[in-house]
């Protein structure tokens, strides 16, 4: 595979472009472009990145996480990743990414209808999923309620029964490590760097 022409090319003023406008520089974007090329091609070689490359990419199943991430990263909405949403959304997640951006993004995770407002049955269902993922089923129905009921206790502060962005904030604030597990490369771009070995694994395949 590691020798089939690719269809995307990277154009001087694209690079350019990027260099500008995210945490990368030039021989970065070169390196993470490889990366893309070769995730691309891993299924259906189109340039573009569908939610399975994706998902397998980082080592995810197809579940609710690869699926909201992969939607955060695929800014236009067309249901693939290119290079620039590609190189936008590994920006956040990188060391280098502001703080802001993180929060941003990972209030997004949770915030699935996009209202601004994290609601209980969003919070559910991340919970849920996490829970099923990893693979903790005695959980019963009472304890996820109470946790539910407690966090809303400790974060919806106004008692509006809605999480906004500022109360998503302080509670990041008390508990860093939320942050730390919802982004890539937070802890010294641990998983960034996985993705990095992962795709180079693969591409050797
Ligand atoms: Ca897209
Ligand atoms: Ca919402
Ligand atoms: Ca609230």
């Amino acid at each position: 595979m590691g020798s089939a022409r690719s269809k995307v090319e990277l154009s001087k003023s694209e690079l350019r472009e990027l260099v500008a406008t995210s945490t990368f520089d030039e021989s970065e974007l070169l390196v993470l472009f490889d990366h893309f090329k070769a995730i691309s091609a891993s299924e259906t070689d189109d340039g573009l990145i569908d939610l399975s490359e994706f998902s397998r990419a980082l080592g995810l199943t197809k579940n609710l996480f690869s699926r909201r991430i992969f939607r955060l990263f695929d800014e236009n909405g067309d249901g693939v990743i290119n290079f620039k949403e590609f190189v936008i959304g590994l920006s956040i997640f990188s060391p280098k990414g502001s703080t802001a951006d993180k929060e941003d993004f990972s209030f997004r995770f949770f915030d699935s209808d996009g209202d601004g407002y994290i609601s209980r049955e969003e919070l559910d269902e991340v919970l849920r999923a996490s829970i099923s993922e990893h693979g903790q089923l005695a959980i019963s129905e009472e304890q996820i309620e109470a946790l539910l009921d407690s966090t809303f206790e400790e974060v919806d502060l106004n008692g509006d029964g809605r999480i906004d962005k500022a109360e998503y904030k302080l509670m990041l604030k008390k508990h860093k490590s939320i942050l730390d597990q919802m982004t890539i490369g937070a802890q010294e771009g641990s998983e960034f760097s996985k993705i990095e070995i992962k795709t180079k694994k693969y591409s050797l395949k």
